[in-house]
């Protein structure tokens, strides 16, 4: 048997007095934000039929994403922040504003303060024996294609496990392995050596993973690098690139692929080329 109270008189008066829509004291976007979220709420409730039990099951599972700290875990999961991406994307698009390098989610697990090199940086300290080395080098234009010195590029990924430094459960990593801030050379230019990574898992029995499991979803990444670009006086980049050929490449749980952040890889075997192509060096 349904029962539908939402469109009741004493219940839209309730939630007015509930939200604060009837003082002038409080913050009135707050107001404005918790009174649709929760009228929503109380309208899923009833067009569902949401039971007590259910919805206890669901305040234990909050207390849990709380606790475990994946609040941030989750939201991408959902697909909440592909979709702030995509409404910034349209405004840009409404203002003419064309973004030659696509942004992309930020994620859960940037730490500022990483070591601060120019123009080249090791990201790795080399205790991760089973990476492949990897070389990505670029420059950072404005938005009027000219190169810009001194752009600030901070690169961030996780080890071949899937782990990332300041977050690795098994505590085997020094703080900012794998993390390093770039100023960009006298020519905008930047250059990196790391290994390559792996994709991410969501931590397994986590409340994130066991969520996911219910919508009958799994919860891994393909393997990608994280940048945010800026300099003053410009707006700031958040993006990731992906490593071509990951199988999850198009599967990804937090919905970050994007056309244009999937750039060729370029295998190189012999010494002499590796070396000619700047593993010991910037530039070289
Ligand atoms: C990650 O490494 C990540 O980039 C995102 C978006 C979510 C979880 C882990
Ligand atoms: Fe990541």
């Amino acid at each position: 048997m349904t029962v539908t109270i939402f469109n009741r008189p004493d219940i839209q008066d309730f939630l007015k007095v509930l939200s604060g829509l009837d003082q002038t004291n409080g913050n009135p976007r707050v107001k404005q934000i918790v009174h649709r979220i929760v009228s929503d709420l109380f309208k899923a409730i009833d067009d569902l039929d949401i039971t007590p039990d259910e919805y206890w099951i669901a305040v234990a599972w909050l207390n849990e994403i709380g606790a475990a700290g994946q609040a941030g875990l989750i939201s991408p999961g959902l697909g909440l922040d592909h979709f702030l991406d995509e409404r910034l994307d349209a405004i840009d698009e409404a203002l003419g504003i064309k973004n030659e390098t696509p942004r992309t989610i930020e994620g859960p697990l940037y730490v500022a303060g990483a070591p601060e090199c120019h123009g080249f940086a090791r990201l790795d300290d080399g205790r991760d024996t089973d990476g492949h080395t990897l070389i990505m080098h670029g420059t950072v234009y404005g938005s009027d294609g000219k190169p810009m010195p001194g752009a600030k590029v901070e690169v961030w990924h996780c080890d071949t496990r899937g782990f990332y430094s300041h977050f690795d459960p098994t505590g085997q990593q020094a703080p900012f392995n794998m993390r390093r801030t770039i100023i960009a050379d006298d020519q905008g230019r930047y250059k990196f050596q790391s290994i390559v990574p792996h994709g991410y898992g969501v931590p397994p029995g986590s409340p994130t993973e066991k969520l996911l499991s219910a919508l009958g979803r799994h919860g891994q990444r393909p393997a990608h690098v994280h940048f945010f670009i800026s300099a003053d006086g410009h707006r700031k980049l958040t993006t990731q690139i992906n490593i071509a050929g990951d199988p999850l490449i198009n599967d990804d749980f937090a919905y970050a692929t994007r056309d244009g952040l999937v750039p060729d890889v370029i295998e190189r075997t012999d010494d002499a080329s590796i070396k000619a192509n700047g593993l010991n060096g910037p530039f070289a």
